[in-house]
């Protein structure tokens, strides 16, 4: 036992590549669609063709009598089972939340809504019987267009009476006064500068890479439950509260699961069905969607419309802001669907100065698949929204838009910072990240360029787009969640296991489906117990390993769960310490901690760690007292969310004759506070401005006049592949979180929150002399062109923005739109 041990390498920075590379990247993992269980039988769905319809019959001999059918299912022969599913935050209490049965009895309120299940004894033949049944409908007017459905002449719903769900609002003046904000706009509209606009956010979809997929084995102690899940604790909590059936009874597994964005932020009628097939039959069933029924029928994202005031003075300072949000929340209430607009009311007012604030949100329901959480959730509108209008600001002001930004942000030396909105955002350096990034850009340089090129009238024009946004993440502090009436908490749980041959298991109630926490955890607890990397192993995604657990969502894993981590390791410590001391026959008090190792001050005797693990497992010589063990375990409940921040920087080349569009250039500072392990977070930056860059460029859900989904496939669907995108450049200050041990703030989501208004902002000021003050996304070459035409024909209406003039939601077909089209170049 010495002290004279090489000090382990800091593991924390450290570019590690991922633990779960190898078996991911190599396909060798068991994803739930490779389960095969003795006997297991198969479902396919019956979904409603129909938007909006009665159930008039259906007909399921014919599928009965289909080759190896064991069963056809109709909501109606699981009525006694069936409850509504349930929806985890009602923003309010009077909410109005329509019944929502995992299989419809009497009507269907969305195209691709779940009539009945057939099972059988192949997949294949599930799907075919499923097309021998014959449901009869009777049509209903539908409600589709958000706008006309907020008006309620046409119900999703007849016995709700209404198609909006509630009313929540944020004031800084008081709930319901407005008083501040319409005073600013007032003294605006007499003196100062008012920007109105208005912005859609289309709808969105979280196009995982693996599609859901569900397994039931009914037939042991426990229900057994494999699911392509972000949230396995959420379902087990989710599937006790619908069924009857006991928590202790349940087990969610969600092995390695292909991504998720929020998509699989859910329990889904799917899996509901699954779990009650199974339990029906006795028999494992499995059920696993094809992309169509992905796209059709899992939950979307986004679709807003925002109704947005800025005030300013003459001199560019913002004075006030109202938002009054559309939030379509599809036909039902999601899980926690009608609060993601809620968190983005948060953040409107982004790293900006103001006194007057108020937030107007109308969620309203229709006849489509239902919307929820999509990477970013609620905030991407939000960052959206106020940095167009910063834009806006300062073409108005005819000047510099970082330089109005900046003249308008928190100084770095006043953090901790209240907002406008009530939030106190814990430290940044919005200076530093946005210098860092010129610098990185070339802005003065690429500004000069766009001059030459304006002034030149060339064909191909070039614009910079700015984003300095700021996020908050790391849901969260329960006491907040509960003062918004969401249904749980916020914590999160870790185990440590010491095991005797001095290997350390990990147990997380986080539950990664991309984010590399095998590794991103194995480095924490690599330092902070001076083990070797290699040695830590993480376990998570099953609730028999890891029973207490709130998932993996909002950004939240490392900053809450990883902080659980830290404090379990630190437990570890401590439990470590008398048991050090009686086998180095010194005082606990004489002890000091230091690469894995105890040591007794001035002298050069020392333990390792993983040598008391050991001692502890054999229990033969115990100070009196001490546990035969040093596991331990930790829940953390953060007191704050984290703010991340950064500038992005966009240059984009638009051919005013075609109206494409090409990226020339993307950079990103992020400040994220400590980094763990920059490599993942450069992939989750990377991986995040794809995402965000996809809204503003090419995805767009588009339902035709009967409610089907027109994108239903990736034909029409565009979704980005890494050769439609150019390489970014990405780097990062740092400005560690106060309400986090390690300092870290999260990433998940940063580089989607941050791009989408980059890259609009970048387009409409390469044409933005042209008369373009508006282009709707995402932005076509379609609508680029457009905007031109209309903005030259005299059609540029500086209040509403060109193009939204002439937006039309029929005709948006982006769906259509050649992502390659324009070729600026
Ligand atoms: N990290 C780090 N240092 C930091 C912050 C994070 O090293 N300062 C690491 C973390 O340890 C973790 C990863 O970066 O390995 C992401 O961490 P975090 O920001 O805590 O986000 P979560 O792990 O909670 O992941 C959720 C987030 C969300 S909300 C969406 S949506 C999203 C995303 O992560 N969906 C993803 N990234 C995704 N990545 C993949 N591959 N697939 C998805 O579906």
């Amino acid at each position: 036992m010495t002290a004279t041990q090489e000090a382990p390498v800091a593991e924390i920075g450290r570019d590690r590549r991922r633990k779960e590379d190898q078996r991911l990247i190599t396909g060798r993992t068991r994803w739930t669609d490779n389960l095969t269980l003795p006997g297991m039988l198969h479902l396919a769905m019956v979904r409603s063709p129909f938007a909006h319809a009665n159930i008039t019959g259906i007909e399921t001999q014919a599928a009965k009598s289909a080759p190896n059918v064991v069963a056809v299912l109709t909501g109606r022969d699981v009525a006694d089972d069936q409850g509504s599913l349930i929806t985890a935050w009602p923003i309010t209490e009077d909410q109005k939340s329509p019944t929502h049965l995992p299989m419809a009895v009497d009507r269907v309120a969305f195209a691709g809504e779940v009539v009945a299940v057939v099972v059988a004894r192949s997949a294949a033949e599930a799907r075919d019987a499923a097309e021998l049944v014959d449901v009869d409908y009777e049509e209903l007017p539908a409600a589709l267009d958000l706008k006309q459905a907020s008006d309620d002449t046409v119900l999703a719903h007849p016995d709700l009476g209404t198609n909006k769900a509630t009313f929540w609002q944020l004031d800084s003046a008081g709930q319901g006064s407005g008083g501040a904000v319409d005073e600013a706009i007032e003294a605006a509209r007499a003196e100062g500068v008012l920007i109105e606009r208005e912005y859609r956010q289309q709808r969105l979809i979280p196009a995982f890479m693996e599609p859901r997929s569900i397994v039931c084995d009914p037939t042991g102690e426990q229900i057994s439950l494999w699911s392509s899940t972000q949230v396995p604790h959420i379902v087990r909590f989710a599937l006790a509260a619908t069924t009857g059936v006991p928590e202790s009874k349940i087990r969610v597994v969600a092995p390695d699961v292909g991504g998720g964005f929020g998509g699989k932020l859910a329990i889904i009628p799917e899996e509901w069905i699954t779990f009650c097939v199974g339990r029906r039959m006795g028999k494992p069933v499995k059920y696993t969607e094809t992309r169509s029924e992905s796209l059709m029928a899992g939950h979307h994202g986004r679709d807003q419309w925002q109704r947005l005031t800025l005030a300013a003075t003459k001199e560019g300072r913002v004075t006030g802001l109202k938002v009054d949000l559309l939030a379509d929340m599809g036909a039902y209430a999601a899980l926690v669907g009608t609060g993601v607009p809620v968190l983005g009311a948060w953040m409107f007012n982004s790293i900006y100065k103001f006194d007057a604030y108020q937030f107007n949100l109308t969620p309203v329901y229709t006849n489509k698949t239902w919307v929820d959480a999509y990477r970013g959730a609620g905030r991407p509108e939000a960052t959206y929204a106020i940095e167009r209008l910063m834009d806006e600001l300062a073409a108005e002001l005819g000047r510099d838009p970082l330089e109005v930004r900046a003249a308008n942000w928190i100084g770095h030396d006043e953090f901790p910072f209240t907002t406008v909105a009530g939030m106190t955002y814990d430290s940044g350096n919005y200076d530093a990240a946005t210098e860092k990034a010129k610098q990185m850009f070339g802005y003065d340089e690429l500004r000069a360029e766009q001059r030459r090129r304006r002034e030149a009238g060339d064909r191909v024009q070039l614009g910079i787009g700015v984003s300095t946004f700021t996020e908050m993440c790391g849901l969260a502090p329960s006491r907040i969640l509960g003062q918004l009436n969401y249904a749980a908490g916020g914590w999160d749980h870790a185990d440590i296991r010491m095991l005797a041959t001095g290997k350390v298991e990990v147990v997380t109630g986080t539950s990664p489906h991309g984010q590399g926490h095998e590794t991103a955890f194995s480095q924490i607890v690599a330092d902070r117990l001076g083990v070797p990397f290699e040695d830590v192993e993480v376990l998570h995604g099953d609730t028999q390993v890891s029973y207490h657990g709130m998932d993996t969502y909002g950004s939240r894993s490392l900053v809450v769960g990883g902080e659980a981590v830290v404090r379990a390791a630190d437990k570890v410590i401590e439990k470590a310490k008398p048991i050090a001391a009686h086998l180095l026959e010194a005082d606990v008090q004489d002890l000091e901690f230091s690469g894995g190792r105890f040591g007794v001050r001035g002298t050069d005797k020392a333990i390792g760690i993983t040598d008391i693990a050991l001692a502890a497992f054999t229990g033969h010589d115990l100070p009196e007292g001490a546990e035969p063990s040093i596991d331990a375990s930790a829940s953390f409940d953060p007191d704050n969310f984290s703010f991340p921040h950064g500038t992005h920087l966009c240059a984009m080349e638009v051919d005013t004759e075609t109206g494409g569009v090409t990226m020339r250039k993307y950079v990103s500072v992020d400040d994220i506070g400590t980094i763990i392990n920059p490599l993942i977070v450069s992939g989750q930056v990377h991986g995040g401005l794809v995402q965000g860059i996809a809204q503003a460029l090419w995805e767009e859900a588009v339902h035709d006049d009967s409610g089907t989904l027109v994108s239903g496939s990736f034909v029409d669907y565009l979704l980005p592949t890494a050769a439609d995108t150019i390489s970014f450049e990405t780097d990062h200050t740092t400005s560690p979180s106060t309400y986090t041990m390690l300092g870290t703030k999260g990433v998940g989501e940063a580089g989607t929150i941050a791009s989408t208004p980059a890259v609009v902002n970048a387009v409409i000021d390469a044409v933005r002399h042209l008369g373009v003050t508006d282009i709707q996304m995402p932005c076509t070459p379609e609508r680029v062109w457009r905007a031109i035409h209309d903005a030259g024909a005299g059609g540029a209406d500086p209040t509403t923005g060109a193009a939204a003039a002439h937006f039309d939601e029929s005709t948006g077909t982006s769906g259509t739109a050649d992502r390659t089209t324009g070729g600026a170049q």
